[in-house]
Order: structure tokens, then C-alpha cells, then sequence
């Protein structure tokens, strides 16, 4: 009875947590009140919903142009999850990968002090109404959310409406998330995790690491993964999923393309995709497997490899990385077959 007391109380705070947007006005229908700045004025010609959106417009010069607001992160909370409609009007393509019409979310210390940075949203170019969602763990210590909207350096037009964060219990972000774990009386069940967002079509949502989402050059779809690196150092995104059992093959493909990748010091300290077979979250199956490597500058090139399952793995995480060296990496369309 207790029990089912406690769990009816998680359900109720769950339920609670979902109906509360923390950003005040998110919908700009009270005009730009709870916003700073004065970066943006109201649209009611393009809106997503009710009267008006708002817009930053920047037709020289090129500056950072933004407003934001400041957010209290709920107690208990374990994740935020953003969400925001986007519409771009020629927003140029800058120098930058993050010149861009964008949305952050800043998680903050009690200090104020900066603990992590995200995109929530990256626009470039001319596109229509676009909903843009990604959840994100709550930072240790993380107390407050500055959610900014911004033209950052760059020229052109970017709407924004409907913004939301939602905070999210750890019970609701394990049901929202794919990585689920079943408590049934004393057995605990791990549902399989599969392989997805392969063509970051979902922005970066299963994938962990330094990536952004890239609307302008995409080998599928509208986005891509863009990962960039001005010194040479190990920066990666990657994906961990589990081999189901009885599986003895996987096929792996995906496209790369490199921007001025300047190799590092050793051969193969360019971009890569790579596999790696693992018995369970510290031991590997095998050494890593490398599936394809881009350096220079290339066209969109297609890389398909497939592997026998090494004995006793159990996981595998694929990877695109630039393996210490600088430029930009893309890559569209991963795509991952297991074959018994
Ligand atoms: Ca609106
Ligand atoms: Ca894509």
C-alpha cells in the first residue's frame, strides 16, 4: 500500500512537471514581455500560432542580435526538454558553422556562471516553419536556464514562436527516452536499444558529443551532423547500441564529407567513422574498426562496410570523430543492418 502510494506520487509530480512550460510568453502574444533585449520585434504576418511570432532581422553588419530570458530550473529535475518552431529568411552562410539563427540554452550556476551551452536550434538559409526539440540533462549544480534567440554574426531574417522548456522527472525522462529499464517486481528488464536518428533528421537526439545540426549542407533529408574542430584534438560524436542476441553480422553505411581537414601528425588523425565492439560499458570486444576516413576537402562520399559480431560482444557505438586534426566534419545517413 505504501508502495502504491509512492508511485501514484511519482505519477502525479510526473504529470505536473509536462503541463508547465518555464519560459513565460514563449508564444510572444503578450509582445516581447519576459524577453531582454530589443533585438526582436513582433511578426503578424509570419507566425507558427495565435497573433504574432517574433523576428530578428539584420540586413549589414553582420552582429550578434538577440534577446533572451532567464529561467528557473525546478527542483528534482533531471532533463529539459526544449522545444521551438523556426522559420529562416535568407539567413547567410557565414565563416562560422554557428553563424546562424539560432536558439541556446545555457544552463547556469547559482553565480550565474556558465556550466554548459546548447543548441537547441541552427538555422541557415531560407526555411519554413521548422520544429526544432532536443532534451538535456540537467548540469550538477545547474540552477538557472538562459534561453537566448539570436542572429549571430550574420545577416538575414529568423522567426521564432511557440518556445517551451519543459522540465522532466527522471521517472518521465526514462519513459520519454529509449534507453528504458523496467522495474517488474524484482526483475529488471532492459529493453534493447536500437540504433536510431542515423540521418539527423531528429537533431542530435541519441547522439552523445560535440556535433551541431547542419541545415545548408546535407547529403539527405533537411540536416546533417557538422562537426568542427579548430585545434587538433579528439572531438566525436557517438551512439551506443545493443546486439541483440544470436546476431552474427552488421552491415554499416553512412556518407562523410571533409571541409579543409587538415591531418594531424599521424596518418590517420583525420575524420572517421568507426565502430567499436563492446562486452559491456568498460571492455571492448575488439580493437576499433574503422568504416571510413575523409581528409582535405571532398564531395559527399559513401562508405559501407560489414563486420562479424566479435565473440561475447554484447554492444557496439559508432562514431564520427575528428581524430586530432582541424577542419569540418559532415556526415548524413548512417544506417546500421544486424543480420543473424
Ligand atoms: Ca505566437
Ligand atoms: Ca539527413
Amino acid at each position: 500500500m505504501k508502495q502504491l502510494f509512492f508511485f501514484s506520487l511519482l505519477f502525479f509530480s510526473a504529470i505536473s512537471h509536462a503541463q508547465t512550460n518555464l519560459i513565460k510568453n514563449g508564444g510572444f502574444e503578450s509582445e516581447t514581455l519576459n524577453w531582454n533585449g530589443d533585438a526582436a520585434t513582433l511578426s503578424p504576418y509570419y507566425k507558427k500560432t495565435g497573433k504574432n511570432s517574433a523576428v530578428i532581422n539584420q540586413f549589414v553588419g553582420a552582429e550578434w542580435k538577440a534577446i533572451d530570458q532567464i529561467i528557473n530550473i525546478p527542483k528534482n529535475s533531471y532533463a529539459i526538454e526544449f522545444s521551438v518552431w523556426v522559420k529562416a529568411d535568407q539567413v547567410e552562410d557565414g565563416k562560422e558553422a554557428y553563424n546562424a539563427g539560432l536558439m541556446i540554452a545555457e544552463f547556469t550556476n547559482s553565480g550565474g556562471k556558465k556550466i554548459i551551452s546548447e543548441n537547441i536550434a541552427q538555422v541557415k538559409g531560407t526555411v519554413d516553419w521548422t520544429n526544432y526539440k532536443k532534451t538535456v540533462l540537467v548540469p550538477e549544480k545547474a540552477k538557472q536556464i538562459r534561453i537566448m534567440l539570436a542572429l549571430a554574426q550574420i545577416n538575414g531574417s529568423i522567426f521564432f514562436d511557440d518556445v517551451n522548456a519543459t522540465a522532466l522527472s527522471e521517472e518521465e525522462y526514462f519513459k520519454l527516452n529509449p534507453i528504458i529499464t523496467i522495474h517488474e517486481g524484482q526483475k529488471t528488464i532492459s529493453t534493447p536499444k536500437q540504433f536510431s536518428n542515423g540521418n539527423f533528421e531528429d537533431n542530435l537526439n541519441s547522439w552523445n558529443g560535440a556535433g551541431i545540426i547542419s541545415a545548408t549542407d546535407k547529403k539527405e533529408g533537411n540536416t546533417a551532423v557538422e562537426i568542427t574542430s579548430k585545434t587538433a584534438e579528439w572531438k566525436a560524436i557517438d551512439q551506443i547500441a545493443d546486439i541483440n542476441n544470436g546476431d552474427k553480422t552488421i552491415e554499416i553505411s553512412g556518407w562523410l564529407k571533409a571541409k579543409d581537414i587538415q591531418q594531424g601528425k599521424d596518418p590517420w588523425n583525420n575524420g572517421m567513422f568507426i565502430i567499436e565492439f563492446k562486452k559491456n560499458d568498460t571492455t571492448k570486444a575488439s580493437e576499433d574498426q574503422i568504416i571510413g576516413t575523409v581528409t582535405g576537402t571532398t564531395d559527399w562520399t559513401a562508405f559501407k562496410k560489414t563486420f562479424l559480431i566479435p565473440e561475447g560482444a554484447k554492444q557496439y557505438r559508432i562514431m564520427v570523430a575528428m581524430s586530432v586534426c582541424t577542419g569540418t566534419l559532415l556526415a548524413d545517413n548512417i544506417e546500421v543492418k544486424l543480420s543473424k
